[in-house]
Parts: C-alpha cells; structure tokens; sequence
C-alpha cells in the first residue's frame, strides 16, 4: 500500500477541520494591502476581507517556492509519494511553482495536477484524492481518477463588475463582448485552463437562470451530480438560490462555498457562481 500525502492551496476553500479530518495539506496564497502581505485562510479570511478590499485595492500573489520546498520536504519523511493540486495554471503561476518544487524532491515522488479550475471544483478533486489516499491509493492512480472526474467537471459564474477580471488580466478572449461590456454580464468559465466568456447575458437573474438550463442540460445526459454555489458575500443568495434550487433537483446534492480572498480580488464581490461534477 502506497503512502500518499495530499496537498492543495488556499484557493480550494477546504475548511481546516475538513483538511485535517481529510490528512489535506495546504499551502496559502499571498494577498497584499500596500505594503502588508498575508497568507490566505490562515491570516486573511472571506468574512474580514471584502469589507477591507472595499477600502483598499489588494493584489494577489503565488506561494513563495520555498513553502513547496519546505513541505515536500516534511511530507517525504513519511510518504513514498506527494500529489500536489492547484488551481489552474492559466490563472496563476502556483502551479508552475508545485511543479520546479518538484524537481527538487529526491526523497519522495512528488507528482503536481493541474485542476484547471479552481475554488470548490478544485475542492472536488482534493477531496477525491485524499479519499483514495486513505485508502491506500497511489499518486498515478488517484490522478487517473481526477482525469475521470475532469471530463464532468464545468462551472460557470458571473461577476458585478468586469473591472476586477480586466484589472489582474484573467479575462481571456473577451474582444469579442468588449465594446458591449458594460451592459452585460457575461456568463464565464474555464476553457482550456482560462477564463472566458461563454455567453452574453444581460441581468443577473438571467445568468443565473441561464446556469441553471445549463444543469439541466447536463443532467438529462443521465449524470447523477453533486454541485456547489459559490459566492463572494452573498451568503443569503446562496442560501435562497441553494433553496430553489433543491426544489428543482431532487436528485442533485447542492452545497454552498465561497470565493475566498486571492479569487475575490479577481472577480470582486457579488460573484456568484455554480459548479457540478458527475458522482
Ligand atoms: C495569483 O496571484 O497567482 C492568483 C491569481 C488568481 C486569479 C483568479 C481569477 C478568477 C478565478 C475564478 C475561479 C472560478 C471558479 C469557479
């Protein structure tokens, strides 16, 4: 039986009782007000943030490669292999980070998954392969799993402002909508490890209705799902969408998350978005 450590970052929105219940690692991204910077979930949580963020422009920031170097190295005292899952690359250099860590690790196989995704979708995979380590799983199997998982894995969200994507530059191929932006609010997801728009919608109500079609959709394919709402301070939304929504799927098993601080830099409050996979 392989001995298998599971480490992700803070953008997985994984709660410290649920990571340590999960033997999940995880190493937090950077947020900089002015001069301070502070490590995501351990020194800078979503309830503090979002008042804070509306004073101050924060930027974001990828872990420092020594914080992989450091715990690749702890983890290898007492594990044949690593797997280490991070939101997507086109987003964020963590991933690249995991992956030159990596190389540096002779005392254990250190294997990096790109989710190409991120918040709780990201969480989905971490969860699985922490699932499968304890039950003795090694790090290429459980991977071959997560490839499964990723072909019905989508996620689609909405932003209040388009401003925050444009601002960090995590808005890809969005010349086409440019000159209408402002009067829309375009539905995105993730398309080969970016962001991009998937429709032009024009009121919130129907991108979320749009969302909701788009469940529909996926579920008329026959795929049993669980699906997570994630919003950046919209908690009583959440709860009220996550109501109507159980009415509509009695099938479906509706959690709710959040967009934590590095990804509400980029997306900004009011985001609100829903995420599936195939159970
Ligand atoms: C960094 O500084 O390396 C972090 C950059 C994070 C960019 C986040 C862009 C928005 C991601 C939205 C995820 C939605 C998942 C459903």
């Amino acid at each position: 039986m392989a001995k298998t450590a599971i480490v992700t970052d803070s953008t997985a929105y994984l709660a410290a009782d649920v990571r340590e219940k999960h033997n999940i690692h995880m190493i937090p991204l950077q947020i900089t007000f002015g001069l301070e910077s502070f490590e995501e979930e351990r020194e800078v949580t979503a309830d503090k943030f979002y008042a804070k963020a509306a004073g101050e422009q924060p930027k974001t920031s990828q872990p420092p490669i020594g914080e992989f170097i450091n715990l690749y190295k702890k983890l290898a005292v007492e594990h044949d292999e690593i797997l280490s899952i991070h939101l997507s690359s086109g987003i964020s250099g963590t991933f690249s980070g995991s992956l030159q860590a990596a190389k540096l690790i002779d005392s254990a196989e250190v294997f990096t998954y790109d989710s190409e995704i991120s918040c709780a979708m990201q969480g989905f995979y971490v969860l699985k392969a922490a699932e499968m380590a304890g039950q003795g799983a090694g790090a290429q199997e459980i991977v071959e799993q997560l490839e499964v998982m990723k072909q019905s894995m989508r996620a689609f969200f909405m932003v209040e402002d388009l401003m925050h994507l444009q601002r960090g530059g995590r808005l890809s191929g969005a010349q086409a909508i440019v000159g209408s932006m402002l009067q829309i609010k375009p539905l995105l997801h993730f398309c080969d490890t970016k962001i991009v728009p998937f429709e032009k919608v024009r009121t919130r109500k129907r991108a979320m209705s749009r969302i909701v079609s788009l469940l529909e959709e996926d579920l008329h394919s026959g795929n049993a799902v669980q699906a997570t709402i994630i919003h950046a301070n919209r908690e009583d939304e959440a709860i009220q969408w996550k109501k109507e929504l159980e009415q509509k799927f009695t099938t479906v098993e509706f959690d709710i998350s959040y967009f934590g601080p590095v990804i509400g830099t980029h997306l900004g409050e009011g985001s609100m978005g829903l995420g599936w996979v195939k159970k």
